[in-house]
């Protein structure tokens, strides 16, 4: 890996690459919770973990964690952060970046034999996204002792549940919880990440601050309508779920525009029975909202919900919300904002604080503990698309605020 002389982005770019290889798709990048590709993705982690000197092992969860031990041993950690999981057809940075770059800094530590007061823990999270079950931040709340053990009854697509695929992982289920954390055990969490947004890059900007992380409610909403004939139900008569739908979205839409930071996106919707010339009876969909406030983003779920009530008693739809997830927005450390600034300083890099509508592992230690982000550029501020990308220049800023944050941090909170 990476020293002193040697530019560090090549390797890190490398490794996302490699990362990138364990898909469940030969067309494209999806790693998802609990598969054969996700466990291939800790190994891999676990073997650059143990090359830069960590002990890695699996906790109750599936998070992949690495431990660099301190001169202090047993004194509260510096977690470094963030998922091995993608979204479907996803881009090679989300989440990875963090992971292999926080690796690469303690590399560097533990080749110039160095250590902090403090012990470090790197984890590569399971399951920040949610695309498997819904469910999303699984491997950073149970980290956080915040796990909610409903979520083991979620279903994926095929219908198997998150308790079972745990069982096949080869994971006891009932366990997921003992890969909790108290406040005692962390002094800090740090999470570098790609910035998913254009702002950075509009400001000429190679790195950025995280200020706060929008607060995100997700749902999936099912209506039931009546399937019937398309040539012969009148269409004054219909209880057209799917029709219903179009209704909603057009609403979601309309709510969530205008309002700055307040977004509202239905990503996924099902139709059924799914044939050309059959009333969809039933319809089923998601729905995502998130605001930099918890105030703007409950009004918003308090209209919508409102809404889609209405919309469907007038269509005669029956209605069902699914909670998903729901999560505050969240406050990054004043401390560790100024510290990061410090760092940009003392490598050369200009920066800036902006918030984050994405959402990120952050927010579920944000439970037990101070967190901080910090944000790279990405080309056009693209995500969630295999079109993302970084410049190699970039990486290697990042990777040298956060290597310099990390020699200076002072454990003693
Ligand atoms: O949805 C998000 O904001 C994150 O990428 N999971
Ligand atoms: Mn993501
Ligand atoms: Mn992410």
């Amino acid at each position: 890996m990476a020293d002193s002389a040697h530019i560090w982005a090549n390797d890190i770019l490398a490794r996302c690459d490699e990362l990138a290889s364990l898909s469940e798709s030969p067309s494209e990048l999806t790693r998802t919770f609990l598969t054969l590709e996700h466990a291939r993705a800790n190994e891999l982690v676990a073997g650059w973990m143990v090359a830069a000197g960590m002990t890695p092992q699996l906790d109750g969860a599936g998070n992949i964690v690495g431990r660099y031990d301190g001169t202090v041993p047993d004194a509260p950690a510096l977690m470094l952060a963030s998922h091995l999981d993608t979204v479907r057809n996803a881009g090679k940075y989300d989440g990875m970046l963090g992971v292999v770059t926080a690796i690469a800094c303690i590399d560097r530590l533990n080749r110039d034999g160095l250590r902090l007061t403090c012990p470090i823990e790197v984890i590569g999270f399971v399951n920040e996204e949610g695309t498997r079950f819904g469910a999303t931040l699984t491997g950073s709340r149970a980290v956080a002792g915040t796990f909610n053990i409903a979520d083991l009854e979620a279903r994926d697509a095929s219908g198997v549940t998150m308790r079972d695929a745990y069982t096949a992982f080869g994971l006891d289920p009932d366990k997921v919880a003992s890969a909790a954390h108290t406040d005692k055990d962390i002094a800090a969490y740090m999470e570098l990440h790609i910035e998913q947004g254009p702002v950075l890059e509009r400001e000429n900007l190679a790195v950025g601050i995280v200020t706060a992380i929008s607060g995100a409610t997700r749902m999936r909403v099912e209506l039931l309508g009546l399937a019937g004939h398309a040539g012969t139900v009148p269409m004054g008569q219909r209880r057209d779920a799917l029709a219903g739908a179009a209704e909603i979205i057009a609403y979601v839409e309309k709510r969530c525009s205008g309002t700055p930071g307040l977004v509202g996106t239905v990503g996924w919707i099902e139709a059924s029975p799914g044939a050309v010339n059959v009333v969809p009876g039933g319809c089923a969909f998601s729905l995502d909202i998130r605001a930099e406030t918890d105030r703007v983003r409950t009004a918003a779920v308090e209209n919508i919900t409102a809404e889609i009530a209405q919309i469907c008693a007038r269509r005669g739809l029956a209605l069902t919300f699914v909670p998903l997830h729901d999560a505050p927005s969240s406050l990054c450390s004043e401390n560790l904002m100024l510290e990061l600034e410090n760092a940009c300083a003392h490598e050369g890099f200009p920066t800036m604080r902006l918030p984050s509508g994405a959402g990120h592992d952050a927010m579920a230690l944000a439970a037990i503990c101070e967190i901080g982000m910090l944000f790279i550029r990405c080309t056009k501020g693209i995500s969630h698309n295999p079109a993302e990308a970084v410049l190699a220049e970039d990486v290697e800023a990042g990777a040298r605020v956060l290597y310099h944050f990390i020699r200076e941090f002072n454990y003693a909170r």
